[in-house]
């Protein structure tokens, strides 16, 4: 996380990014509340010797007017309070960002279905903006990750389901590796006055507007190095090779809708797949406060699954996330979310998630999640096949943080542990009683403190 003022002395000409002592010297600004939204949400409320008018341009969201700590992953909000992620590049009379982290992850999935691995995740994502003559915007994204070093079945994850490994057969109890192109994204965004905005967005691949933002890009979610069991329910979209959004925002809410690729990525995940626009999303958010953002969104997606050609889906989410800085590098999000996928034809299967992330000191990281889901593909053959199947995971984890001499970079080492609960039906498959995973992971994020 980079504290707001870091931000502030990079953008007023520190010489260099990798001095860490105005973090320091800035201090108390970097307990500072965040803009509201409600002050036309951008720096011009604050006192000029803090951040110049020029600059308060470069502060701005790549889709509208508003604080860019508001902007998650694609076109998705988050609460403005969120902290900063990422270090500020010099890049003349661009506003260019980069975020990144790499994590070393041992895992244990416990019971007959479980397994151990060690592997390794990452992301790197550049974004940069531009002005356009007076109101216009000009917003680039980037997005790589060397999660297909895993290999093609990822990672041991119980429960989890979606995507193949090889074409064939579905990869269940594990996570899929996300493709080396995450992200590769542009917008422009016009500014309508008093707040109001309209914008266009087109990724190959990119994020439609569905569901919350994605599980590795939202704070309260960020610290945990599992993917969610629920991922196909709420944010699976987050790499789709094909998408255009439009969308209006005021300082408050926004509604955007997108045309995009229905189906999942392959199993190739090296590569860039042909874009296609057949199916759709609309969605809403609603960030009445600095600290909150309420989002609900619906959308069609044209056969996703590449080993279910004939079935199409109906993806209903509804989510509420809420943050709140608690000063000295303190800070606690929160995510609570609800999805239902109407498979057509086949069942539908609702996912419930809540997640909290607690930062203490910029030392020390509490999280937690709790998933319940109706699970549908745990077993591809069998009397079980196509049950509805419930199923509960709760993980508790802890980190310790520290930077890295003076670079911009934190290092995490810590550790995440799961419990489950699920039908005796499953229980020969799943095991009887007391099925217990874990983790232990070292993280490098690029990034400072939070503020
Ligand atoms: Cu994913």
């Amino acid at each position: 996380m980079i504290r707001k003022a870091t931000l502030f002395a990079l953008l007023s000409g520190a010489p260099s990014l990798l001095h860490a002592q105005s973090a320091h010297d800035m201090h108390d600004m970097a307990t500072m509340p965040p803009v509201a939204p409600a002050a036309n949400a951008s720096m011009d409320a604050m006192p000029h010797d803090m951040v110049g008018m020029d600059h308060a341009m470069a502060m701005r969201g790549l889709l509208g007017q508003y604080g860019m700590t508001r902007e998650a992953s694609g076109t998705s909000w988050q609460p403005e309070s969120s902290p900063m992620m990422g270090v500020m590049v010099p890049a003349g009379d661009w506003m260019a960002m980069v975020q990144g982290s790499a994590t070393l992850v041992t895992d244990h999935q416990g019971g007959p279905r479980g397994s151990d691995k060690t592997f390794s995740q990452s992301m790197l994502m550049g974004m940069a903006s531009h002005p356009i003559g007076d109101r216009g915007t000009l917003g680039l994204r980037a997005m790589v990750s060397l999660d297909a070093l895993m290999g093609r079945r990822g990672y041991p994850l119980l429960f989890a389901t979606g995507e193949t490994a090889n074409g064939r057969e579905e990869l269940v109890d594990r996570q899929h590796p996300h493709d080396l192109f995450m992200e590769l994204a542009a917008s422009y965004a016009h500014d309508l006055g008093n707040g109001r905005g309209l914008y266009l967005y087109a990724g190959l691949p990119g994020e439609p507007a569905l569901g919350p933002p994605a599980f590795m890009h939202r704070i309260s979610g960020m610290d945990d190095p599992e993917a969610p069991i629920t991922h196909h329910w709420f944010d699976s979209t987050h790499i789709t090779f094909g998408v255009v959004t439009a969308g209006f925002s005021t300082a408050t809410w926004k509604i955007e809708g997108s045309a995009f690729k229905g189906r999942e990525p392959d199993q190739r995940r090296w590569d860039l797949e042909s874009p296609k626009l057949d199916s759709w999303s609309v969605r809403a958010f609603w960030n009445p406060t600095a600290n909150v953002s309420f989002q609900v969104s619906t959308g069609y997606l044209h056969s996703p699954e590449q080993l279910h050609p004939d079935q199409n889906e109906q993806r209903t989410t509804a989510s509420v996330s809420y943050n709140r800085l608690l000063g000295n590098g303190s800070n606690w999000a929160s995510t609570i979310a609800w999805a239902r996928k109407d498979e057509r034809p086949g069942p539908a299967l609702t996912g419930w998630l809540a997640e909290t992330s607690l930062r203490l000191r910029r030392r020390h990281i509490l999280f937690a999640r709790a998933e319940h889901v109706q699970e549908a593909e745990l077993f591809d053959s069998g009397p079980l096949h196509h049950d509805v199947i419930p199923v509960s995971k709760l993980s508790t984890g802890y980190a310790y943080e520290l930077p890295v001499g003076k670079a911009p970079v934190r290092l995490a080492l810590g550790g995440v542990a799961s419990a489950y609960a699920y039908p005796d039906r499953i229980k020969p498959a799943y095991g009887r009683a007391g099925v217990k995973s874990f983790m232990l992971f070292a993280r490098l994020r690029l990034a400072d403190a939070i503020g």
